[in-house]
This record gives C-alpha cells, structure tokens and sequence, in this order.
C-alpha cells in the first residue's frame, strides 16, 4: 500500500481517537505545529549565546505571534491539506532556523535578503561548515523523526492487522484504479462522528473565519508586545541604527525575517517616483563636469608620484579637530599625532560629511566619495548597489585589500558591506585576541598591533588597509589604570573623559606608527588618519572652558564638524597645514590621484585634494563651505532662515553671499541620494 494511502488513512484514524469525548478541537495538527515551532525557536535562541539578550514573556508571545503569522492560513485549508502544509511550513521554517544558526555562529549576524542575492557572502561559509554545524543541531528536526517512526509504525501495525486490504491496494494499483476509488473505500471505514467532523470542517466560511482570526491573533501577539518595545525603550531602532542583533532582540527570529522582508520591498518595489530623461542627464552632466576637472589634474606633479606605494586608513572613532595640537595644563592631548604633523600634511579645515550612519556614514563616504543617506545607513539599506569604491578600484590594480576592526562583523552591516564593497578579507572581532579589553571591544594598542600582524603576513604589498578604531567611542569611559592623563577641573566630567579616550587613542597612533617603521613599511606606505565624526558632547561651555575664550555659532558649528586629516607621504613630501576646506568625501579621488589611477570614469563627488580647482564641502545637514562663506541651515530647512558667514570676518554676512552654494550643496545631495537609492549607476556603467 503506499504511503500516502496509509497516512490518509492514518490521518482519519487519528482524528477518530482524538475526537470525542476529549476535546472538540479539529486542529490538533495546528496546535501541534505552533508549540513544534516555537521550542525550535526557544533551541535557536539558546544556541545564539547572545550577551544581554534574553528572552523573556513578551518576547515568547511575539514568537507564537510569529509563528502563526506563519501559518494562519492554512487553516483555510481542509484537513488533510492543512495537514500538508503543515508539514511542508514546519520544514521550511526548521530551514530558516537552521541556516540562521550556521550563519550566525559564522557571522555573528542573521540572514537577510540581501545578503542572499549576494553572490559569495554564504559561500564564504564553504570551509568551515562542518564546524559550525554541531550534532545537538539533531533536536531542529527530531519532530521529523518522531513523525516518520510514528508513521512506520503505524503502516506496519496497518498490515499486520489488515493483510487483507494490502492485498486489495495491490490489486486496485494493478488494475489502475485511482487515489481517489482508495480514498472512499477507507472511509467507508471510518465511524459516522468523523464523517460530520468532516462535513463541519468543509465548512469554508467556517475555516475563513478561523483563518482570519489566527491572522488578528498572530498578529496582535507579533505587533503588541513590539510596539510596547517602540514606544519604551526602542523609540529609534527601526529607523537610526539598523544592526541585526537589536532588531532580532526585539522582533524574535520570524519577525526580524518578516521586518527584513518588509524592508527590502520597500527600498526596492515601492513606487518612486522614476527620474525624468532631463533629471539623467543633470546628473550625468554633474559628473562629467566633476569627471573633466579630475582628468586636468593629472597634469599636477603629484600625479602618480607614489604609484604602487602601500595605503593605510587610520579611522579614529570620535577623534575632533579642536583638541589638536591643544594642552590641559602642561600636556599635550594629542602628541603622537603633533609631532606626526610635522612630517606631514595636516588639513586644518576638514569636515565630516556624516548623517545618522555615524561611522558607517564616515567608512563610506570616504570610500565611495558620495554622501551618506539623509535618513540611516547606505551599509544597511543599499549594500548591494553599484558604487566606485576605494578597495574595488585598488584590488583591480593589483592591491591587496582588507577591512579592519574589532568588533562585531554584523555591526552596521559590514559582513555584507564590505565584500560588496571589493574588500579581500574583514577582520572582525572574531580573528582577534582579545588580550586587551577595553570600552567596547578591543583596546586600540592590540588592534594596532594584530592588524599591522595581519597585513604584513605574507608580504602581500602593495595593501589597501582600512583601520577603524573603537576605543574613544562614547561614553569615553577608561579604567583608571588607563587615564594618563591629567584634565584638571574637567575630571569626572564627561568632556574629560573624552579627552582622556583620546589621549590613548593617541598613544595608540604612536605605536602604530612605530609598529609600521619596525614591520619595514613606513617609507612605502601613505597613512591617512582622520576622525569619524563629532563626540556627541554638546556642552558649549565645556569647549569655551577648554579653549578659554567665548565661542560663537560659527566657532560651535565648525567644532563639531571637523575633524583632523593627517597624510603621511612615504617621503614625507607636501608636509605643511592646509587651510582650505576639505571633506570625507576627498579621500577616494586624492588618494587614486597620488597613486596614478585615473578617476576619470568613475562617479566620484569628493575634491581631489591635490587638485587646483575650487573645493566645495557640503554636509549632511546642508550646511556648507567654499573657504569664504559658511552656510548654516536652519532645522526648518528654508534657505532665509538660515545664517550665511564670512570665513574672513567670521561674522554673519549677507544671505545672498551664500544663495549659489546653498543651491549647490543642494544639488549635490540630492544627486548623490538619487545614485544611491536608484542605482544609477548599474544604469550609468
Ligand atoms: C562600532 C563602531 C561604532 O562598530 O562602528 O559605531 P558608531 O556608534 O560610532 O557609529
Ligand atoms: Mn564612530
């Protein structure tokens, strides 16, 4: 007899046992799959080993809610169909949260969309699968087992009971006859209460309404407690910081795949508006005319000066301008980074062009030489759109790439971003030791150190290393034996305690520096240090104090906006203060620029700072510079209410003085949102 036969079978006999006088529930089945689910997901949250993530009451409802999200509507289906689906939805989830487990024991990190479409990124799994599948992985699918030994059994118990009617299966597959003549001749042996059972069930305003009402349930069970979360402590989650792991803390497992889904229609099938042939052209032309001014450039004697010299990008978290060069009392808070300056080029007017991406926002403007996204982060909502990105353009010239930084590879998305992005390898926290914890993650001093280990190995040159630094992250608290710094009347404040974290960050620069003349590549490599963005201390009188004079809006604007660029040329070459202004979007055309590869087909907005033309920075927030005025918008965002400045004077000027670059900034970000959000430039290329 075949198996289906004997589970149809099977199926009914079951229901007739289970049916009167016990309960009069007709969806055991259905019960059955939402516990099976939900203790699979209980397994899965256990296994994540996850710091500071527990699952409490609310978190369980949202993962029921979840699961019957799932499954709501196969109780539009009759009996055995639902019990099908069932089954067919019970392996298909089992598949998710299996292959969730396996990618986050690797990555630290949960499946998404994009990370599926993106060629490579689970492939990278390849090798070390085997370890990452552990054999208590067996309970996921111990519910199949037990179903198939059920099953076995009860078709042996059939026909050892019934040789009978295994003979006439024979018979009746022999002569032809179809499921369906098998199907009502078992149910001529059924009782007549499972008859009525059925007719009840066929009911399908009945099973609609069911239906339905799972669907309110799950829903309110999944959306509720979420909420709560929304309106509590999760206010911004959804919006600013997208990082997978807080997501899943909040939305379980299923709703973080169901956000995920949400999200990626919504980036990528909601209806924009589709651009104009005119406003193609306009961005086009915007960066032809870019393009042009970078090809005149390559007449400047620095062109190709350092072609196949070695690059590494210093990121450092929080690092600002204004303490550069500074003391606190009789000590420098930067001195590694002074007396670097010396030897190198020092742009005393360089801007971060970050939004709410925050360092992401930094990593890829830099790269990319476009601006950020006015609301979250390219690496997490466009991580696999077309871009001209540094580490691409370097490793087809033959460089040797890698992304570097201690902690989380799943943190603003870099596991996908950064292959997206061309790197060669990521070293995350995982590829570190953790001999020196510190604030987040690892201290900077051992971060230095193992990476400039991890770039050297091999005598791979030239590299492309881009460093991000952790340590002098918020809130800048550093153990005591770490402080070496005295900051006098501002000990215990927070503003101390930033210039503390920096003043290690530093020491930790000087060790790199170190490191790299010990490792033989200091006289072949250019190192580009910068700070990421502002330290998020707002406190005016705390920089007037340290700074012992009254600060303007200007002086205050440009505080928090500007942060130190240091590059250190092989042959300590250009050395000097640069006054004009400068921006993270510089970085990509500068430095191809100093290593003799063209730019001039890529979609880049940024200066080149070793270029003669006119520099222009935009921020994020509209605010502007050509060097003579300074734009501030107003959080209205209309033009006359904001205030123009003359750099020379530093005193407001007239409005009309800043009307042409405002019109500007403005164009150039909406032009680099449009590359983003629509991919331009899959089109473009
Ligand atoms: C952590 C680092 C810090 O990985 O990116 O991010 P931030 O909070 O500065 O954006
Ligand atoms: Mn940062």
């Amino acid at each position: 007899m075949q198996a289906s036969h004997i589970f149809k079978y099977s199926y009914k006999k079951l229901k007739q046992r289970l049916h009167p006088p016990l309960l009069r529930f007709y969806h055991y089945d259905y019960a059955l799959f939402t516990i099976v689910l939900f203790i699979k997901l209980r397994y899965f949250h256990q296994n994540l080993n996850a710091n500071n993530i527990d699952m409490n009451r609310l978190d369980n409802i949202i993962a029921i809610g979840s699961i019957i999200l799932a499954s709501f509507w196969t109780l539009w289906l009759h009996g055995r169909k639902r019990s099908v689906a069932l089954l067919l939805l019970n392996v298909l989830l089992t598949g998710v949260i299996f292959a969730d487990l396996v990618y986050y024991r690797y990555f630290q990190d949960f499946l998404t969309i994009p990370v599926l479409l993106q060629a490579g990124q689970v492939g990278e799994l390849g090798e070390s699968i085997s370890t990452l599948i552990l054999r208590s992985d067996l309970w996921l699918i111990a519910d199949w087992l037990i179903g198939l030994t059920v099953l076995s059994l009860m078709m042996i118990r059939h026909k050892i009971r019934h040789p009978e009617q295994t003979q006439n299966s024979r018979a009746v597959e022999v002569n032809g006859l179809s499921q369906e003549n098998m199907a009502s001749r078992l149910s001529t042996a059924s009782n007549n209460s499972a008859a009525s059972n059925a007719i009840n069930t066929k009911r399908p305003i009945r099973r609609l309404l069911t239906g339905l009402l799972a669907f309110a349930i799950g829903y309110s069970m999944t959306m509720g407690p979420i909420n709560h979360y929304k309106r509590t402590w999760a206010g911004d989650l959804f919006v600013g910081n997208w990082w997978t792991l807080s997501l899943y803390n909040i939305t379980g497992l299923l709703g973080f795949h169901y956000y995920d889904g949400y999200r990626y229609a919504k980036e990528h099938f909601s209806s924009k508006p589709s651009l104009s042939a005119k406003e193609h052209e306009e961005i086009q032309q915007w960066f032809r005319s870019a393009a042009e001014t970078r090809a005149m450039d390559k007449g400047n004697d620095t062109f190709s000066v350092y072609e196949g010299s070695n690059v590494v990008v210093v990121q450092v978290e929080a690092l600002m301008n204004f303490m550069i060069g500074k003391t606190i009392g009789e000590e420098e808070i930067t001195p590694h980074f002074n007396s670097l300056m010396k030897d190198s080029m020092y742009f005393a007017n360089y801007y971060h062009q970050t939004g709410q991406g925050r360092t992401s926002d930094a990593d890829f403007s830099s790269n990319s030489s476009l601006h950020p996204l006015p609301t979250g982060s390219v690496f997490v909502r466009f991580p696999n759109h077309n871009y001209d990105m540094l580490p691409a353009i370097l490793s087809t010239n033959g460089y040797e790439t890698g992304a570097y930084h201690a902690y989380e590879g799943s943190f603003w998305n870099r596991n996908a971003m950064y292959r997206a992005m061309g790197y060669g390898h990521f070293y995350s926290k995982k590829h570190y030791v953790m001999d020196e914890a510190l604030g987040w993650s690892l201290g900077d001093k051992s971060f230095f150190r193992q990476s400039l280990d991890f770039m050297t190995e091999g005598n791979r040159q030239p590299f492309y290393s881009f460093l991000i630094t952790l340590t002098s992250h918020h809130p800048y608290q550093l153990p005591a034996a770490k402080r070496k710094l005295n900051v006098g009347d501002f000990e215990g404040t927070i503003f101390g305690q930033y210039l503390e974290s920096v003043h290690y960050a530093d020491e930790a620069l000087g060790q790199l520096i170190e490191g790299m003349k010990q490792k033989g590549i200091w006289d072949n490599t250019i190192l580009y240090v910068y700070g990421d963005h502002d330290n998020s201390i707002k406190d005016k009188d705390a920089y007037e104090k340290f700074l012992g004079k009254p600060l303007s809006e200007l002086d205050m604007h440009q505080i928090m906006n500007q942060v130190p660029l240091l590059i250190h040329l092989p042959d300590e070459g250009q050395a000097g203060v640069y006054h004009e202004p400068a921006g993270q979007l510089d970085m990509a055309p500068s430095l191809l620029h100093l290593l003799g590869i063209p730019t001039e087909s890529y979609y880049m907005m940024g200066n080149n700072l070793f270029g003669s033309s006119d520099r222009f920075v935009a921020l994020r927030s509209g605010a502007f510079t050509d060097g003579r005025v300074y734009y501030i918008p107003s959080a209205d965002g209309i033009f006359n209410n904001g205030q123009c400045y003359s750099l020379d004077t530093r005193k407001p000027a007239s409005l009309e003085q800043c009307r042409r670059g405002n019109e500007e900034a403005k164009l150039r970000l909406s032009i680099s949102d449009r590359v983003i959000q629509y991919n331009l430039l899959q089109q473009y290329r």
